[in-house]
């Protein structure tokens, strides 16, 4: 299969993330993102770096005032002689803060900048942030070409990962949403009503949120349920959507625990709904953290599940263009992508 990768992510790294205000080890880490692709290597599949993209397929989802914040985030801060390696927020503008005030603006102060953009304090920004960022989203838009192309699936190994970036919001180790963007991109390009499917064990609140009011990209995902898990806020099954959009939002929280069977079966559904609402290509983000050994994830899939879950996907028929999101035990990430990919291969047609 055709994968995409590129070297920027390298630069997007740091030893800490701040949880319950504390600094704790780094999940999201370079060494995720070299464990696939040597994986990948590894069985031969054909590896390629992306095409530069110009910032309008970031701004059709994305507010552009984020993307500038994200492209000067660093120089700002260090404009202002603050010499910290990394840049995470402490004061956040929470809905009841200027509830009946009308909405909060962006301050000129870099600390409240970060606080403004950024939802959680385990998204920082470090030098190599934004150039990592704009590579996972060249990464996106060079897989979706691959299929647009006529590959009838690609990979591409987005890092930093993307769907828990909102329209005017990131976190969650998400900077740009990787996957919004291409589904987006597709929509343009085909003229088709697009699916995004989200096996991420993590709700992926930006996606949802950057298509909640729109037919024409359907959105299924099966996550753990948010009244025990990041992010929290969004991903109940009551949440289907509205306006226009209403029931092109598909949502399966599942239980703590949940097995390959139960897992399964909360999979097909998710595709059958998907076939029924979409024409086009499926986006598929694909988060390992579902993997029972995964040290923030509580599910208890195999890796022999994911060569299944790779081929339902495929199953359908429609084009796959796969990006990759979460995914922590760094031991068996490779494999269990491989192990999809190689799902995803032996229903056929794949070309390589
Ligand atoms: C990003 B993606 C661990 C807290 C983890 C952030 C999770 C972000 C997941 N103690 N909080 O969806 O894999
Ligand atoms: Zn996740």
């Amino acid at each position: 299969m055709k994968v995409v990768h590129s070297e920027a992510h390298r630069a997007h790294t740091y030893a800490h993330e701040v949880t319950g205000g504390l600094p704790t080890r780094a999940w999201e880490t370079v060494a995720r993102a070299e464990a696939i692709r040597a994986a990948l290597e590894a069985v031969g599949h054909d590896l390629r770096a992306p095409a530069d993209h110009d910032a309008a397929a970031i701004t059709a989802v994305h507010d552009p005032a984020m993307l500038r914040y994200l492209e000067t985030a660093w120089s700002d801060w260090r404009a202002n002689g603050l010499d910290r390696a990394t840049i995470v927020p402490d004061t956040l503008p929470l809905a009841g803060y200027r509830a009946g005030m009308g909405a909060a603006t962006e301050p000129a102060s870099p600390c409240g900048r970060i606080g403004y953009w950024c939802f959680d304090t385990m998204t920082p920004i470090v030098e190599g942030t934004y150039p990592a960022a704009r590579g996972a989203v060249d990464v996106a838009l060079s897989t979706a070409s691959l299929v647009m192309d006529g590959a009838s699936a690609a990979y591409g190994l987005c890092r930093p990962p993307g769907h828990h970036a909102a329209r005017a919001m990131f976190g969650g180790y998400c900077y740009f949403n990787n996957a919004a963007i291409a589904a987006q991109w597709l929509v343009e390009r085909s003229g088709a009503r697009i699916g995004v499917l989200d096996v991420d064990i993590h709700h992926g609140n930006g996606t949802q949120q950057i298509f909640y009011d729109r037919p024409d990209v359907a959105y299924a995902s099966l996550h753990a349920d948010p009244m025990r898990m990041y992010p929290y806020f969004s991903g109940h099954a009551d949440e289907r959507g509205a306006g226009a959009g209403l029931d092109a939002t598909f949502n399966q929280p599942l239980p703590a625990g949940a097995d390959d069977t139960t897992y399964l079966r909360a999979l097909e559904r998710a595709l059958d709904w998907l076939l029924d609402r979409t024409d086009g290509p499926l986006v598929v983000s694909l988060g390992l953290d579902t993997y029972r050994d995964d040290p923030i994830g509580d599910f208890a899939l195999t890796t022999p599940l994911y060569r299944v879950c790779g081929a339902r996907t495929a199953g359908t028929r429609r084009p796959l263009v796969i990006l990759q999101e979460g995914g922590y035990d760094v031991a068996t990430l490779g494999e269990n992508v491989r192990e999809w990919l190689a799902g995803v291969e032996e229903v056929g047609s794949v070309e390589e």
